[in-house]
């Protein structure tokens, strides 16, 4: 099975630790195409000596070939919104969201029938999460 894992970048890596947790999670399912989201050393602001439009084309890419898509959507993103927006209707979605105080997932997410928004509280429960459903709804 191939994952397309997407998760804040620009948008701001403060939830990067939880990103590397899911993704090593998730390998125990299948491949993961962009197990770099997780990486420690992605800042915010770079990944040396590529352009965006190398990063655009091998992205939407991995997109295509992928065989659902899981978001981790707490920390908002437009690359993010940008990639459930492109997989619609076209692959299977898991987005997780960690509820917080003062905060709401935007409706575009809550709202849309297509989606299915898991809240979660932590890694275990992440992790339980995303058992189930690639248990019970086998993509190949
Ligand atoms: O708007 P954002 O940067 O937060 O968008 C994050 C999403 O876009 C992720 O789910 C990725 O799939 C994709 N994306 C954005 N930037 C990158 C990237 N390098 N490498 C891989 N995927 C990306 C960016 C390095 C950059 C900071 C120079």
């Amino acid at each position: 099975m191939k994952i397309y894992f997407a998760g804040s970048i620009r948008g701001g890596r403060d939830d990067k630790q939880i990103y590397m947790d899911i993704i090593s999670h998730l390998q125990k399912h299948g491949e993961v195409l962009t197990e770099h989201i997780g990486s420690a050393s992605l800042t915010s602001m770079g990944e040396g000596g590529v352009t965006d439009s190398y990063i655009y084309e091998r992205d939407m890419e991995w997109l295509n070939q992928a065989d659902v898509v899981v978001a981790e959507v707490t920390q908002p993103s437009l690359g993010v919104g940008y990639e459930l927006g492109w997989a619609d209707g076209k692959k299977p979605i898991i987005c997780l969201y960690r509820e917080q105080e003062g905060k709401k997932l935007s409706a575009m997410l809550t709202g849309n029938k297509n989606l299915t928004v898991y809240n979660y509280v932590d890694l275990e429960g992440a992790k339980k999460i995303l058992d189930e459903y690639l248990l019970n709804n086998p993509v190949i």
